[in-house]
């Protein structure tokens, strides 16, 4: 799978993104991340990036022409299953999301800054926006990395069996469980009994339970949604 990413701040995306999972992903090659700087496709000395927003009001927009240049020249080079523009009033980010973009080829995403870019252009290529929550990021770069990352790590081959993404919180509408590691007493504090008994099918169920109860107690919202798949 490729990653397009257009910005104007590629340094703030390079080490997210070549370190632990990601770095395996580039290295089996089963992921690739190509940074494209948007001060290269802008014009005249100054290579400006941003102007003024007609109408007034403060904070300056992304203007149309650099961008279009850059899009256009990565999609006369291939065809991509979605344009993406990452910014605080797209989509929210979850991990259905993930899940479903990790089974594409090609997908492109713009970085917004400033007040965000030119409307014509979200108009024109854009095919998916993408937030990653309800707060102000002073960019997307920050965003586009939670992108990648949540979506190479589901590419299939990425993890191992170890890292498995199948009992990852929220893949099956629950939080993960609680997990110990030695010394089975730390601190006067015991790991439950259960985790050391040997019997799997019983650790298992005590894990169901205890996502169970976490979910419910810390999330009703995506208890909601596990509880209506269970009835079916
Ligand atoms: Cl995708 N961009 C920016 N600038 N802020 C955000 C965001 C994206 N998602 C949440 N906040």
């Amino acid at each position: 799978m490729r990653f397009d990413i257009i910005t104007v701040l590629p340094e703030l995306l390079e080490s997210p993104l070549n370190h632990s999972i990601m770095k395996r992903a580039k290295d089996k090659g089963l992921l690739e991340v190509h940074l494209h700087h948007l001060r290269d496709y802008a014009p005249g000395k100054h290579r400006q990036v941003d102007d003024y927003q007609f109408g007034g009001g403060a904070g300056m927009v992304m203007k149309p022409e650099p961008l279009s240049a850059c899009i256009e020249k990565l999609l006369a080079e291939r065809p991509y299953d979605e344009v993406i523009y990452m910014t605080p009033d797209g989509k929210r980010l979850d991990q259905e999301i993930g899940n479903r973009l990790s089974m594409k080829g090609n997908l492109m995403v713009l970085c917004g800054h400033y007040k965000g870019v030119d409307e014509r252009i979200r108009q024109k290529y854009v095919t998916l926006e993408i937030s990653i929550g309800d707060y102000v990021l002073s960019g997307g770069e920050l965003a586009a990395a939670v992108l990648v990352d949540v979506v190479g790590r589901l590419i299939p081959g990425v993890l191992n069996d170890e890292t498995s993404a199948l009992f990852d919180s929220f893949q099956d509408n629950l939080l993960a469980p609680p997990v110990y590691t030695r010394p089975a007493v730390w601190e006067g504090m015991a790991v439950p009994e259960v985790l050391l008994s040997g019997n799997d099918k019983l650790i298992d169920e005590w894990r169901h339970d205890q996502s169970v109860r976490r979910t419910r107690e810390r999330r009703p919202d995506i208890w909601e949604k596990y509880a209506g798949s269970e009835e079916e």
